[in-house]
């Protein structure tokens, strides 16, 4: 990975910086010729996302009025220049600096803390007279979502999805904001579908309410607003603040024109209307990221009571489908991000890897600091417990020593360290609600299994010792590496290929 300047270090402030910081990077192209959201888009999206490419601005998409940002997190230096830092965990230890403060010792100590608690207070959403995300309105009938180039992503699909909204709605009890990412079917020109899973917290905020839930939805935001609303937080925290954290200054929002919702105010587009209970239609099919269509089923329909933009406003989208697609970068932005909160629980956990042709809940890598029988399969029930990992159908368990991001070796582990008899538990839980495997929908069966080394007291032979070379004779032969001419390391000399390969095989 290239690594970046300094001064990109700061997080972008909204969707057109975003634009400009990848431009000034080379991570953007823009597209000129016509290009069709029915399926063409799709298909040139995917070529690149699967070739590591960069983000695509169409600028003329068939049909529609706006142009199209895709691709906009599809590798890692994007998801990486997104959050400002140079690796993911960068982000995770921010995190973690929070949500592990002790009590200070000392005026210094204090001070810090201060800080800390500070910079959490500095996250509230903050709010403003005004925002660009409402230079134009357009009210009742002159609300069109035709005018924006919305994606019918694959040939399955029986109608245009947006796909990377962030839908805000309020508890009607509690009055908590939740942000969420729900695609939503293109009705007409003033109506969606709004697909809240079961387990969701925009689901729970429209059960909650006897009539009508207001909600608005914001289009083409700065990167870490945009995908906070991905973000699997606790129904009551809400997910504009962890954005506000994560920026380093809050999310800046302005009253809704029709909804009392207040929404980003540097949007390109919003969307402001309700929906009603029991006011529901048949949604789906759609191509989804599990690599299959997801079935019909009844999800409310969304009314749209107002659309405000930008004058000349960019749609932003994405495509899932079969993995790996861009969302994998904003699964693994999680995955990096939620480590910190999933080790406050199960302290014992030293790292996890929910790899992407998993589809993020149907496999789970696990490495913890052993210290007791039976360790492992307590972790297990740990990570079925815990918030939407719960949803999680595999869990793989190995030792703290394990790579759990190389993949040969956690399976190396699984072959040798496992008897399937004692090993591996077949358990029961709820399952993603696009899992279309299990006999019932949304629960099923789990399979955990155990590859880490087994003690005496879980009722096996005496353990073999692993294999290793002594530290002395690797620095020996570290030492000496030239001396055996195996690989002719002389800038200079010898193919650069060649060379490369073979300084691997000094560490
Ligand atoms: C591109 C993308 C599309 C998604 N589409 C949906 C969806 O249609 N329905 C859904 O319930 N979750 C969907 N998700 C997952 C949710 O955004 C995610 O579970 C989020 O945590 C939901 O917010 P909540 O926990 O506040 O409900 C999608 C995620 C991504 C990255
Ligand atoms: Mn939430």
């Amino acid at each position: 990975m290239r690594s970046l300047d300094s001064t990109y270090m700061a997080p972008a402030a909204g969707l057109r910086e975003w634009i400009a910081l990848l431009e000034r990077e080379g991570e953007l192209v823009r597209i000129s010729a016509e290009a069709d959201p029915d399926l063409e888009i799709t298909e040139i999206t995917d070529r690149t996302v699967r070739a590591g490419g960069p983000a695509l601005l169409f600028e003329r998409a068939k049909g529609a009025r706006h142009p199209l940002l895709i691709n906009q997190f599809g590798t890692e230096r994007r998801m990486c220049m997104a959050f400002g830092v140079e690796r993911l965990d960068d982000v995770a230890a921010r995190l973690s600096d929070v949500l592990e403060m002790q009590p200070p010792q000392g005026i210094a100590d204090k001070i810090r803390g201060l800080k800390k608690l500070k910079s959490i207070a500095d996250s509230r959403p903050k709010r403003v007279g005004r925002g660009a995300c409402q230079e134009v309105v357009l009210t009742g009938d002159e609300v069109d979502l035709d005018l924006l180039p919305i994606q019918r992503c694959w040939p399955g699909d029986p109608a245009p999805f947006i796909t990377l909204p962030a839908v805000i709605t309020h508890d009607p009890r509690t009055g908590t904001r939740n942000v969420g990412m729900y695609r939503m079917q293109k009705v007409d020109r003033r109506t969606t579908l709004m697909h809240w899973q079961i387990h969701k917290d925009g689901r729970a905020d429209y059960l909650m309410t006897d009539g009508r839930l207001e909600v608005a939805v914001a289009l083409g935001l700065d990167p870490i607003t945009a995908y906070s609303a991905s973000a699997p937080l606790p129904k009551h925290i809400d997910e504009f603040m962890l954005a506000g954290f994560l920026k380093g200054s809050p999310v800046e929002v302005v009253k809704g024109k029709t909804v009392d919702v207040e929404v980003p105010a540097n949007a390109e587009i919003v969307l402001e209307g309700y929906v009603e209970r029991d006011d529901l239609a048949p949604e789906g099919p759609f191509g989804d990221h599990t690599g299959f269509y997801t079935g019909v089923e009844p999800f409310p329909v969304f009314h749209l009571t107002a659309m405000t933009m930008r004058r000349d406003a960019i749609y932003p989208s994405i495509v899932v489908g079969k993995p790996p697609q861009e969302d994998a970068w904003l699964g693994k932005a999680t995955e990096r991000i939620f480590l910190p909160a999933v080790r406050m629980t199960v302290p014992e956990i030293v790292d996890y890897d929910l790899p992407v042709s998993g589809v993020f809940h149907n496999c789970a890598i696990v490495s913890i600091r052993k210290a007791f029988p039976g360790h492992a399969k307590k972790v297990m029930h740990a990570i079925w417990g815990l918030g939407m990992l719960s949803l999680t159908k595999s869990v793989v368990v190995v030792d703290e020593h394990v790579n759990v991001h190389d993949y040969a070796e956690v399976f190396f582990y699984v072959g040798a360290n496992v008897d399937p008899k004692r090993d591996v538990i077949l358990s029961e839980g709820p399952l993603d609600h696009l899992d279309h495997a299990p006999t019932l929908q949304f629960q099923g069966g789990k399979i955990g299994i155990d590859a880490t080394a087994k003690g005496p007291l879980e009722g096996t032979r005496p353990w073999p010792e692993e294999i290793s070379m002594s530290a002395e004779i690797k620095e020996r032969v570290d030492r000496r590496w030239d001396e055996y001419g195996i690989a002719d390391s002389t800038p200079g000399r010898g193919g650069g290929r060649r060379r490369r390969t073979f300084r691997l095989l000094r560490r």
